[in-house]
């Protein structure tokens, strides 16, 4: 069994959304092993994101994330962290492909609806970043 760390971005949780891909990411086998309703405060996202702090897109893609709340998540399954990002579909949704999360409900490639770990190092990190042990069930 693997973790992975999700979020539902503010996009996506006001506009609705956030039911249907909780229904989705159990729907395709992962148990929700623990998940909040939470909102970012700056700092946050600029820590959770610090990897592209040099990117053009980080100070947008901070306001972004701080605009509204947030769904965060652990999900688990065998091979969860590949399988959370083929569920999420490509980063920019044009190019995501058809019944991806990323296609239903991403707006663009700044507000794409969810996040999810790239690789065991990073779910390592982002998992406590949000999550306490007790909170994992
Ligand atoms: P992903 O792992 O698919 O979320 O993609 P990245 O780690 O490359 O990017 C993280 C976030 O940065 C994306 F979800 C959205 C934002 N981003 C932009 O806003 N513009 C870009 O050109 C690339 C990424």
């Amino acid at each position: 069994m693997e973790r992975t760390f999700g979020i539902i971005k503010p996009d996506a949780v006001a506009k609705g959304h956030a039911g249907a891909i909780l229904a989705a990411i159990e729907e395709n086998g992962f148990t929700l092993v623990g998940f909040k309703k939470t909102r970012l405060s700056l700092a946050q996202a600029q820590a959770f994101y610090a990897v592209h702090k040099e990117r053009p897109f980080y100070n947008d893609l901070v306001k972004f994330m701080t605009e509204g709340p947030v769904v965060v998540m652990v999900l688990e399954k065998e091979n969860a962290i590949a399988d959370w990002r083929k569920l999420m579909g490509a980063t920019n949704p044009e190019k995501a492909d058809a019944g991806t999360l990323r296609k239903r409900f991403a707006e663009n490639i700044e507000r794409n609806a969810v996040h999810g770990s790239d690789a065991p190092e990073t779910a390592a990190v982002e998992i406590p970043f949000f999550f306490t042990g007790s909170e994992l069930l």
